[in-house]
């Protein structure tokens, strides 16, 4: 068959998933190669290195535990850690555990084909070489194909060109320039404020405004860095019972139990505490639609005292249900706009024309800049499946049978790709969860499931249609029940023209989501056929 090299698991993906999968296949003694498209380790914390990035969970529970060494050891500095740090992190996990000698980087994965005779993956890679493996295992992550939406005259724009998601790693210096930044997403909310501070001029295209909570970020207290690590298990513990997997304060009573007032106060309370954490202050603002609008009403009052302009306040005052799209967190984002220096363009009834030499226009009405950000998200969750040509058995291609809407079993493996394992894929809580519990879940979950089938003389596991038939509609129905269904998001494909509405991640709680996966397991994995 002419492979080059043969391996018991090929993992695409040196993220955090793939570092995780490659220590724990290595600990195991398979043998493994890591293939990674990028220079370097960290995946998310490699590519996203524009202005102002970091993660909106707690640094002290983003972060791995299989290791307490490892968490005890690390420090980190801020409450929310920047992409530099969590790169640093990443890199010293790779070093810390010697896995870069197994990962193979600058090399992207262009097709994974399944051989039903030798029930082994031939795994192609850009530069022609094939790797064969019993295992391929997608550590591909959920935002990590980059959405440019197709603009008319695009390549006639002159300026200089970014996109959040692929930013030089040399930084971008935008002092006395004329820039343009189109989205409001996550990525927008945390760089506009920062390239406001150099631009000459800076104008934001907005399609739909977002909810957002101050982070009120500042650095950790080493005292509540001692007493977390005093107890790190605890922590962690208490995480894994969380729908989210991330502790903060709670209250599981409705909003609209509690007269308003009252209601205000606990607001107020969740504002001043901030972050996601504000999702907390009520237990049905995902369920019960009056309720939900007592917080959304809160953040858009929040959003008119902020913004001096009332016309600029009203446009990014959202009118969707509050935390349907992901909820943001910010940094003095909607007091950027009362800058001169900054203009918001609402671009929700006239969409983008199309660019010009020189900027871009919008109902005919010509905006010019020197540089362009594009911080228009991701092709989230099956963009990085899809664009690897992966054939299972029939050869049928995986994006021909995800058309409607991609199909898993748990999120983990997909009926008719023998042996082929997803590390958070969707139908999984995977994006719903604090992600690097939920990887190490997965990675734990698809390991046990080796090892039980090397003890068993086992060489092929196999999705049942009938079980994965049965997750799809249960993954969907419930998402049908919860408020994050109402809008366009990238949680439903909604970021991608001509995408199904199809709500991907699993939104039943990881709680309830790894029992489902224990039971898996505990009745010899049940639902998937082993041979
Ligand atoms: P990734 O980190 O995306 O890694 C996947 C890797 O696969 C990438 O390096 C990619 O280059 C590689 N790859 C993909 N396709 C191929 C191919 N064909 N060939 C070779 N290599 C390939 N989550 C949180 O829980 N909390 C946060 O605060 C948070 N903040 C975030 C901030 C940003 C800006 C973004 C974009 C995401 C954030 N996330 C956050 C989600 C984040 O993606 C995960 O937390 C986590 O980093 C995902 O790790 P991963 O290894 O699964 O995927
Ligand atoms: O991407 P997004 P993101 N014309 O998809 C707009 C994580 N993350 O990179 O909403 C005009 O949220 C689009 O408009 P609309 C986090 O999970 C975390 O910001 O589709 N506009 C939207 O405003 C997050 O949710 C952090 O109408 C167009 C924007 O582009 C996820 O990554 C930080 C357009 C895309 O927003 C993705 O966030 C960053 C068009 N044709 C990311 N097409 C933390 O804080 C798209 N848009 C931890």
């Amino acid at each position: 068959m002419g492979m080059e090299q043969d391996f018991d698991a090929v993992v695409v993906g040196a993220g955090f998933a793939g570092l995780y999968m490659l220590h724990r296949l290595r600990g195991e003694g398979y043998t493994v190669r890591v293939i990674e498209m990028a220079a370097g380790v960290g995946g998310t914390w490699f590519w996203n290195r524009y202005p102002g990035a970091r993660c909106d969970i707690e640094s002290m529970q983003y972060s791995y535990q299989f290791s307490d060494d490892l968490q005890q050891d690390w420090e980190w500095t801020e409450k929310y850690a920047t992409q530099p740090e969590i790169l640093r992190y990443a890199e010293h996990v790779a070093e810390r555990f010697d896995l870069k000698r197994d990962i193979q980087f600058n090399t992207r994965v262009t097709a994974a084909v399944f051989d039903e005779t030798a029930e082994r993956w031939r795994i192609n890679l850009e530069d022609g070489t094939t790797l064969g493996a019993r295992f391929c295992i997608m550590a591909l992550g959920c935002l990590s194909t980059t959405n440019l939406p197709e603009f008319n005259g695009l390549d006639d724009y002159q300026g200089d060109k970014y996109h959040t998601g692929e930013w030089p790693h040399e930084g971008v210096d935008f002092t006395g320039r004329q820039v343009g930044v189109i989205g409001t997403g996550s990525s927008a909310i945390q760089s506009i404020p920062i390239i406001a501070e150099q631009a000459a001029h800076l104008t934001v295209f907005q399609r739909t405004p977002n909810y957002a909570v101050p982070a009120w970020n500042e650095p950790l207290d080493p005292d509540e860095v001692r007493t977390i690590k005093a107890d790190y298990a605890g922590l962690r513990k208490k995480a894994k019972a969380r729908p989210t997997g991330v502790v903060f304060p709670f209250n599981e009573f409705s909003a609209l139990s509690v007269p308003e007032a009252r209601r205000q106060e606990i607001y107020q309370e969740y504002w001043q505490r901030g972050g996601l954490a504000f999702m907390g202050a009520f237990g049905d603002l995902l369920v019960d639609e009056a309720a939900n609008e007592t917080a959304a009403e809160f953040v858009r009052g929040k959003i008119r005292e902020k913004v001096d302009d009332p016309a600029t306040a009203e446009l990014l005052a959202p009118q969707t249900v509050f935390g349907c799209k992901r909820l943001c967190v910010d940094t003095d984002y909607f007091q950027t706009y009362n800058r001169d220096n900054v203009s918001l363009v609402d671009v929700s009834e006239d969409p983008i024309d199309g660019f010009t030499a020189t900027g871009l226009t919008v109902a005919g009405k010509p905006y010019e800049f020197d540089a362009a950000v594009f911080a228009t998200g991701f092709d989230a969750m099956v963009g990085s499946f899809t664009r690897i040509d992966i054939r299972g058995r029939d050869d049928v291609a995986l994006k021909d049978k995800w058309l409607g809407g991609p199909r898993t079993l748990l999120g983990l493996c997909s009926a008719g790709f023998p042996n082929m394992f997803m590390i958070t894929g969707p139908g999984s809580p995977s994006v719903l969860a604090s992600m690097i519990q939920a990887i190490e879940q997965n990675v734990d979950w698809i390991i046990d499931c080796m090892n039980h089938m090397r003890d068993n003389d086992l060489d092929v596991i196999e999705a049942e249609v009938a079980e994965e038939d049965a997750w799809v509609e249960h993954v969907g129905e419930i998402a049908a029940g919860s408020l994050r269904s109402t809008c366009s998001s990238w949680y439903l494909g909604g970021s991608i023209p001509g995408r199904p509405r199809v709500f991907m991640p699993y939104i039943g709680g990881f709680p309830t989501y790894v029992e489902k996966c224990d039971y898996v397991a505990a009745a010899g994995y049940e639902g998937f056929r082993l041979a």
